[in-house]
């Protein structure tokens, strides 16, 4: 069942329900801020203090860091698209286990103010046992641009202490708190601020928890960002309360850094992330 709905201030989203999970996914940037597996625990973080405020990305699920990621001069952090209202362009229920939605942004006066390029960005989300991601960008304009993105995941954890990521061991990464380049040696545990863009990433990365396991999958990317604020940065985030760090990690398919992508006109890009 696919069904449109709105909060009390007006916020929209579209909330699915089959056979084998739940989702919810707000118009403004296609911005999945629910999942749930029939019978299980919500995959994804959600701050409980979360306003939805028109303009302001939410905090928690899967923002969309697009056309930069990260921080740009006199621009907003991450890209605009978390931020400007997309368009629900394609459903399909038929199958009882798995629902196909897609949402679309295209260019408009107001992005090219930020951006000056002729785009079409489309998030296709896949709702089953698996959530699967697709973001694809194609470059509408003349020119070529410069993308780097990310699908900004928050997963919900019991403790952050009970955290281990594998996957990404002997990868190199950037430490985006010493801006060092470093060697991941093993697998990742946490007990400090966690800020990191791994690089030449190529295979399943696994978020192992007390009681659940799940593995992320990426195609079309070769970088993966790790995030946890710990005690300090938590109480500076907006809409997290103070001991919030302790309930998330961010895993984050990206393209980012040393894996940004020149995209050439008329060309498109996929950017794929799966979560089991
Ligand atoms: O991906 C990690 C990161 O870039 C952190 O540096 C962090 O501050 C964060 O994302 C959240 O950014 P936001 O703009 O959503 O507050």
């Amino acid at each position: 069942m696919i069904q449109s709905k709105k909060l009390s201030n007006g916020f929209k989203f579209v909330e699915v329900s089959n056979d084998t999970a739940s989702v919810k996914i707000a118009l403004q940037g296609a911005h999945i801020f629910h999942y749930q597996r029939v019978g299980e625990e919500p995959v994804l973080w959600l701050s409980d203090i979360e306003a939805f405020d028109f303009g302001k990305s939410i905090r928690g699920g899967v923002p969309i860091c697009w056309p930069w990621f990260g921080i740009q001069e006199n621009l907003p952090q991450h890209g605009f698209a978390r931020t400007s209202m997309f368009a629900l362009t394609h459903t399909d229920d038929t199958n009882p286990n798995n629902t196909h939605l897609t949402f679309t942004l295209q260019d408009s006066n107001e992005s090219r103010k930020l951006w000056n390029y002729k785009f079409k960005l489309e998030l296709h989300v896949e709702i089953g046992d698996t959530l699967t991601m697709r973001l694809t960008t194609t470059n509408l304009d003349e020119k070529s641009f410069t993308l780097s993105q990310a699908l900004h995941s928050y997963f919900d954890v019991s403790h952050i202490s009970n955290v281990e990521i594998n996957g990404l061991e002997n990868k190199p990464y950037l430490d985006a708190l010493t801006w060092t380049k470093e060697l991941q040696k093993d697998s990742i545990t946490f007990n400090k601020e966690v800020d990191r863009v791994y690089q030449e990433v190529d295979g399943k990365i696994t978020l192992k928890d007390k009681n659940r396991t799940l593995y992320i999958e990426n195609e079309g990317s070769s970088s993966v960002v790790v995030w946890n604020p710990w005690i300090d940065k938590c109480k500076r985030m907006s809409a997290m309360k103070d001991d919030d760090y302790k309930k998330m990690v961010c895993i984050e398919s990206a393209n980012a850094f040393d894996d940004t992508i020149v995209m050439k006109p008329k060309s498109s890009h996929t950017l794929v992330a799966t979560v089991s």
